[in-house]
């Protein structure tokens, strides 16, 4: 029995199960179209959740019972985190995982302690991962905490804002680097504007930029070579954030000649709130060729703000799972659980059971989306509608070698369209065959 999540490592079961603390439907070594399946998932545990979110809300203090914890900003009491975090890891057989350098260490009363706190904390969190095997799926640098960045770090007015957060960025690329992280993630929490009044955009976007190419060139001098993602959210905290959804993020990275480095990382709380469904942005970024990670959880229709909770929708994992086997799999991303446990969830073992919850929902998505695939018939309804375009002259449009003038001469020939269902009710109960 684990001391601090009182329950013993979690194993697959099978659907025909009762017990809670097993996985009925994830079964890691257990090939989906000829690969495992903790290789099509790459399950990451977030740090910042699983370890430092104490379940506060807006109208109340925290509830998480977190008795390993003594509430200090000693390096020690971060170091034991490191260790009853890696029992977390074990219990779940999660192999990745993802952090914020302040969460991980405290931020104290100048740059260079915390950056030795930080290192402190990093020569464990190496040890821990040479033990493991666990592997560090991406870091990234809190830059929205502090009230130092309450007018944006790299969109900050302030040239010292801009420069402090440049060397916060800079230490945590290289401790993601000393980890061996697959990647390091931009989340702009404070990066946009509460009101346009006082702000000007041009020049905060062209900083921000700025800052994203000072980014590439170090991860270049420091041999660094995962990609950089951008994780897109509209607004909260701010009124508008300059990296709103994937469509706002990758022409924002054209613009300023930053495609090469950079993937997306789509969450589902920040798709809903941008007004998409995860789908959605999942299928902008891969049309792209640049979806790199999924922070996976959900919001609450019900509730205005990103709730963060862990994803319990079959529909929507087979959705994201449709898109990520389309795309070929993750190649250096995963499934980073950025979801934390309801205020009245206050108990260790509950942060147990939210993932098993998480983990199930996804292999389920999985076998679901490997199915529907391997049946074909949505696939080729798809394929079918456009297949017109299969003939001669649908060839020479798609190739660009069509005009006008040939697009009227076939309307004036061949008269009014007949239009074929888009059978949408059809295909959702084609869908529904499968869940
Ligand atoms: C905030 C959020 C972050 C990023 C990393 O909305 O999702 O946790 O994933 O900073
Ligand atoms: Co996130």
């Amino acid at each position: 029995m684990n001391k601090h999540f009182s329950c013993e490592k979690i194993r697959y079961e099978g659907p025909t199960s009762k017990n809670p603390l097993a996985f009925k439907h994830y079964d890691a070594d257990a090939l989906i179209d000829g690969k495992p399946m903790k290789e099509h998932l790459r399950f990451a545990g977030a740090y910042w959740h699983v370890m430092r979110n104490a379940l506060s809300d807006p109208f109340g203090v925290g509830t998480a019972h977190m008795p390993w914890d003594d509430g200090s900003d000693s390096v020690e009491n971060a170091l034991r985190r490191v260790d009853v975090f890696f029992e977390f890891l074990d219990i779940l057989g999660m192999e990745y995982y993802c952090w914020h350098d302040r969460d991980i260490a405290p931020e104290l009363g100048d740059l260079s302690a915390s950056n030795k706190a930080l290192d402190a904390v990093v020569a464990r969190l190496k040890e821990k991962q040479a033990e493991t095997g666990v592997k560090l799926l991406w870091g990234t640098a809190c830059l929205f905490n502090h009230p130092r960045y309450a007018q944006g770090a790299s969109t900050s007015p302030d040239l010292n804002v801009y420069a402090y957060a440049a060397a916060q960025v800079k230490k945590a690329m290289e401790c993601t680097k000393e980890l061996d992280g697959r990647g390091y993630t931009f989340w702009g929490g404070r990066e946009g504007y509460a009101t346009l009044l006082n702000t000007d955009m041009k020049r905060e976007m062209d900083h921000m930029a700025a800052f994203l190419h000072m980014a590439v060139d170090h991860a270049k001098k420091i041999g660094f070579d995962g990609p950089f993602y951008i994780e897109p959210k509209p607004r909260e905290p701010t009124t508008h954030q300059y990296d709103s959804d994937a469509a706002a993020c990758l022409n924002f990275l054209r613009e300023y000649g930053l495609m090469d480095k950079f993937r997306l990382n789509i969450e589902t709380n920040h798709a809903t709130l941008a007004g998409h469904s995860m789908e959605h942005e999942l299928t902008v970024a891969a049309n792209a060729g640049m979806l790199g990670s999924i922070d996976a959880n959900r919001g609450d229709p019900l509730i205005g703000w990103d709730t963060d909770q862990f994803p319990t929708d079959i529909y929507q994992t087979t959705q994201v799972m449709l898109v990520v086997l389309g795309m070929g799999g993750f190649t250096t991303g995963g499934l980073n659980f950025d979801a934390k446990r309801r205020r009245e969830s206050h108990e260790p073992l509950d942060l147990i059971h939210a993932h098993i919850g998480g983990m199930d929902t996804f292999a389920r998505g999985l076998k679901i989306a490997d199915a529907i695939r391997r049946d074909g018939r949505l696939a080729e309804i798809v394929q079918q509608r456009y297949a017109g375009f299969g003939d001669e002259l649908g060839k020479k449009i798609e190739s660009g070698q069509c005009s006008f003038d040939e697009l009227e001469r076939f309307a004036l020939a061949n008269g009014e369209p007949a239009l074929d269902s888009g059978r949408q009710e059809m295909l959702e109960n084609l869908i529904n065959e499968f869940i």
